[in-house]
């Protein structure tokens, strides 16, 4: 769950906000904010704090405009769409996914449209406690097929020495071993237990580890606009993404 701690507000006339912010994320993995009133305003943040990393439906700054675009919905494309999104990892299709999610609140929906955010470091120590079986299953090298044949082969939990990464994504470009498929349930229910949703005003946003926090958000209705930036981490901040977990439970290693 959130907490007191995980909000740093940032003030948009301040030169300084990504000092303190840095501090947070690299703690939680998880900053709240305030007041980015604009893409460009989201853009000056991320350059902050980060090596801009561009998207297919990026811009050439690096910013993508999500909104609902109307028309049929393709497969990859659900984004720009009205329907809620499950809980994913960006760029899970590559083998190493921009660390930084940067999302800001353009125009909130008429209706609908929290964001929701999980904590992969509360979902795996809870497996790791509750169901030991499933994080291991769910760490097995080359389990997880992401983002269709020409995608990347590897696990929804993975090990890159003491620290543990989460990628995942749940729809159409997603193809699970059959013992990764016989623990999504269990994964899925761990996931609602450690969801928190946010409801986002104009100028509100967050930015997140995305090799340990997950990120959705609900359907809605209405003209809702959010700007989103990815990036790798300026290396002089000591940003480290994924998280450290006293129950590693990785293949190999004892049960
Ligand atoms: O609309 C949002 O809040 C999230 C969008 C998103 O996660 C995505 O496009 O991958």
């Amino acid at each position: 769950m959130l907490d007191s701690r995980t909000r740093h507000r940032v003030n948009s006339q301040d030169v300084e906000m990504a000092p303190g912010l840095v501090v947070e994320l690299a703690a939680h993995g998880l900053v709240l904010f305030d007041d980015v009133t604009s893409a460009d305003h989201l853009l000056r943040l991320a350059r902050s704090i980060a090596t801009i990393v561009p998207h297919r439906d990026s811009d050439a700054s690096g910013v993508t405009t999500i909104a609902d675009v109307g028309g049929q919905m393709r497969s990859g494309f659900a984004g720009f769409s009205a329907c809620a999104l499950n809980p994913h990892t960006d760029r899970s299709g590559i083998v190493n996914p921009p660390a930084l999610l940067m999302m800001a609140c353009g125009q909130p929906a008429s209706t609908g449209g929290e964001c929701v955010v999980i904590d992969g470091k509360a979902v795996y120590d809870d497996l790791a406690e509750s169901h030991p079986k499933a994080a291991k299953a769910l760490s097995a090298p080359r389990s997880v097929l992401f983002g269709g044949a020409a995608g990347y082969l590897g696990s929804i939990f993975a090990a890159t020495g003491d620290r543990i990464t989460i990628s995942l994504r749940l729809d159409d470009l997603a193809q699970f071993s059959p013992d990764a498929t016989r623990w999504l349930p269990v994964l899925r229910a761990a996931i609602d237990r450690h969801a928190t949703m946010l409801r986002l005003n104009t100028g509100q946003g967050y930015v997140l580890d995305n090799h340990r926090w997950l990120h959705g958000r609900r359907a809605f209705a209405g003209q809702r606009v959010m700007y989103r930036i990815h990036g790798d981490p300026l290396h002089h901040l000591g940003i480290t993404p994924g998280f450290l977990s006293a129950r590693t439970l990785m293949p190999g290693s004892a049960t």
